[in-house]
This record gives structure tokens, C-alpha cells and sequence, in this order.
């Protein structure tokens, strides 16, 4: 019964556009039709992504995946992020969507452990919750959906700012907002790296981290402060949003200092063309929606509860498998992480 009522109320996306649910909030997507004015009452039995905040174009792509395998499977899908990323905004945003009797939630999460009185609420009232990107912690969710290994991802990011130096001159991180479970994670093992090979670092400390928020105008302020340390030979940003703006910056001021981390090709091949960022990686944004929709409906459907172990089918993205996460939770891996400079990169910016 559940199944047909959503299949009922599988409305266009774009006619779910626009609803303004809260106050302070927003609602986007990626729309070809023009955007209708009237919310519609019911969102029962939809699936909702939550990003971080509603600037991100990184967030965006990962929505356009999430509407992809929502319209595949025949449901309702909804976008909804705030002006700010933070974790105070997106309790409000569950809140109400726990109240409309959504069917699932994904989210790219602003805290890993702020969320969990509303996320055990959802739970309570049987609603699926699992995080992607960002994740919330194993109390707060049924699975998380993991874009790449995040000892890799940290370990690879400090390694690339050594063969962009030599291993001479000191790194600043840029990185978002101070919570983020995601970044916080992938810095920890870029420490790991430097303190498990002290000798190869030795000339190549990382002095500082500073935080963008993954606001534009915040993290090209952050990149102008970083920019008078003359120590500074490499800004690793671990964030698509940090990436852009560290890049305006060292293009407007002729800086020699370079630049690697995790950014969209789309954003950033002018800067790898001219040798601003010799060296960035990511992994394919789109899919992560696309996977997040899958493992959704598979938790609405039975077919997973979230334990590992879990097997279940993802659409063009094949079967998948449920997986310890190595701290007491559970994940589904989506892939591997892609390096991206000048000889590819003009493959991949008409991608993401
Ligand atoms: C930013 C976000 C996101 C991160 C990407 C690479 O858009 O902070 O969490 O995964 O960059």
C-alpha cells in the first residue's frame, strides 16, 4: 500500500521545486520546465536530498543523480538545502520533512552528531536516513554512501601537495566549515600520512587550516589571508567550493603559491590549463545521487535494512554491497577517486 501511494504521488520533480517549506530555506533542482508557484500538500512517500547548503554546485550534481534514479524507480524526488551550511538549518529542514511523512532522506550532513535527535525521530517514525558525502554517525542513519576511500582521498591530497613542491615549503589547508565530518576525516589522514613518513615531510609542514564554510566569498577572503604568509608554496582545498575560490584568487593576484584538492572538473580546467592547480581529484558526483536514490528504495522496499552484508541492485551502477564502515557503522562504497590535470582534464569538464 505504501509502495502504490508513492507511486501516487509521483508528481513531476519539478512541480516539487519550489515548495518554500521553511523559512530561511530553499528548494532547487535542476529544472528544464519552468518552475510552478504552487507547492503541492503532500509529500508523503517521496525521497528527499538534504545538501549542505543551497550554493553549492557540487550539492547540485549530486542531486541531478539523486533525481535520475528516483525518476527510474517512479517516485517523487525533492531537493532542499539552506542558505548556510550549517547544522541548525538542516535540523529544521528534517523536522519539517519528518512532519510531511517523507518516505526517505538522504543527506550531506553539517555535523556528524547534531542531527541525531531529529535523525532517530525519522527513524522512530519510519522514515529511511542514510548520509552521503558528509556523514552522520552509525546512530543516526541506516548507512552512509561513501564516494571514495577516505584514507586515500587524504593521503593522496597531501602526496600530491609533495610532488607539486618537492616536499619543500609550507601547505595550508583550505578547507569548509569547521564540523564537516567528511573534510575533518580526510585532514586526519592527510596527518597520518605526514606523521607515518616524517622524513619525506620534514620540509613540507602543513602550518595551518583554514575555514571557507563553503561560502565563495568566505574562502576567497580565507585564500587573500593565506596569500600573505610568503612561506606558502600549496593551498590543498578539499572542497569543490574552496577549490573555485582559491583559484580566482591566485589567478587575480599572479600568485606563484599552487594549488590541489578535490574540485569539479567543470569548474576548474581553466585553472589546471594555465598551472594554477597542476594536479586535483574527485570522484563522479552524479553517481553518488544516482547510488543514494537506489539505496533508498531498497531500504523502503526490504530488500536492505542497512546491516552489512546487504546486497542490492543500483541501476546502471550494478549490484552493490552493504560494508562495515570501520566505525560502527555501515557504507556502500561508490568508487574510486579520479586524478585529474592537463592531460584529461578537458575530457572531464563538460561532465560535472
Ligand atoms: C564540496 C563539499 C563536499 C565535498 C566536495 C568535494 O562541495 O564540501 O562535501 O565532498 O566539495
Amino acid at each position: 500500500m505504501k509502495t502504490l501511494l508513492k507511486r501516487l504521488v509521483s508528481v513531476t520533480a519539478s512541480a516539487l521545486m519550489c515548495i518554500t517549506v521553511l523559512s530561511g530555506c530553499t528548494d532547487v533542482g535542476r529544472v528544464a520546465s519552468p518552475v510552478p508557484t504552487e507547492a503541492p500538500a503532500d509529500l508523503s512517500g517521496i525521497y528527499v536530498f538534504i545538501g549542505k547548503d543551497i550554493q553549492n554546485p557540487y550539492m547540485q550534481k549530486v542531486y541531478e543523480g539523486f533525481e535520475t534514479s528516483c525518476s527510474e524507480i517512479g517516485v517523487a524526488s525533492l531537493y532542499k538545502a539552506s542558505e548556510a551550511a550549517t547544522p541548525e538549518m538542516q535540523i529544521e529542514i528534517i523536522n519539517e520533512l519528518v512532519s510531511r511523512n517523507v518516505a526517505g532522506i538522504a543527506i550531506a550532513a553539517n555535523d556528524a552528531d547534531a542531527l541525531e535527535e531529529s535523525f532517530k525521530a525519522a527513524m522512530d517514525a519510519g522514515i529511511k536516513v542514510i548520509s552521503l558525502d558528509s556523514a552522520v554517525n552509525a546512530s543516526s542513519r541506516q548507512t552512509h554512501i561513501q564516494q571514495a576511500d577516505p584514507e586515500k582521498i587524504g593521503r593522496e591530497l597531501i602526496n600530491s601537495a609533495y610532488e607539486i613542491t618537492g616536499g619543500k615549503g609550507s601547505v595550508v589547508i583550505l578547507s569548509s566549515t569547521e564540523q564537516a565530518t567528511n573534510q575533518n576525516l580526510w585532514i586526519s589522514y592527510m596527518n597520518k600520512e605526514i606523521a607515518e613518513n616524517p622524513e619525506k615531510y620534514a620540509s613540507m609542514p602543513i602550518v595551518s587550516v583554514a575555514y571557507g564554510d563553503d561560502d565563495l566569498m568566505k574562502s576567497k577572503t580565507e585564500t587573500q589571508t593565506i596569500l600573505q604568509n610568503p612561506d606558502i608554496k600549496v593551498i590543498i582545498s578539499p572542497t569543490s567550493v574552496g577549490m573555485m575560490a582559491a583559484g580566482q584568487v591566485l589567478k587575480e593576484t599572479g600568485s606563484d603559491v599552487k594549488l590541489t584538492g578535490l574540485g569539479m572538473p567543470s569548474e576548474m580546467a581553466l585553472y589546471i590549463e594555465e598551472g594554477i592547480c597542476p594536479q586535483m581529484y574527485l570522484w563522479n558526483p552524479v553517481d553518488i545521487g544516482y547510488l543514494a536514490g537506489y539505496t533508498i528504495d531498497a531500504l523502503v522496499n526490504g530488500t536492505i535494512t542497512g546491516a552489512v552484508g546487504d546486497a542490492f541492485s543500483a541501476g546502471t551502477l550494478g549490484m552493490r554491497t552493504v560494508t562495515d564502515d570501520g566505525v560502527q557503522g555501515s557504507e556502500v562504497m561508490l568508487g574510486d577517486l579520479l586524478k585529474f590535470d592537463k592531460t584529461n582534464i578537458l575530457d572531464w569538464k563538460d561532465e560535472y
